[in-house]
């Protein structure tokens, strides 16, 4: 039979599986260089947005520096930032794309 520190550590681990996972804002770098439009459409496609959110993501990003481009758990967040980094760099733009934990 369980002892009372096997009963502790089980309530633990319980514990801890019922915690929400943490979650990661992927955000959005400036840079003098990507063009605008090539912003919106890297928004779209990897973020699912509208081109109107999109494109007020961008102008936000332009002008204060950086934005938030969604919040995900970590392996969502990571697949995200690889996808921007990855057709920024086959399109050779030097786009930053990085993650936060909330
Ligand atoms: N600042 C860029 C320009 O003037 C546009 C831009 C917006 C670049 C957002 C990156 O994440 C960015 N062409």
């Amino acid at each position: 039979m369980a002892n009372q520190q096997q009963h502790g550590s089980l309530l633990e681990a319980e514990k801890t599986r019922l915690q929400p996972p943490p979650m990661y804002k992927v955000l959005l770098l400036n840079d003098d260089y990507t063009p605008m439009d090539f912003v919106v459409t890297v928004l779209q496609t990897v973020f699912a947005m509208s081109r109107e959110k999109a494109t007020y993501v961008m102008l936000q990003v332009h002008r204060q520096g950086m934005g938030v481009c969604g919040t995900y758990t970590r392996e969502v967040a990571v697949a995200k930032v690889d996808q921007v980094v990855d057709i920024a760099r086959r399109h050779q733009h030097p786009l930053q794309c990085t993650m936060e934990e909330t």
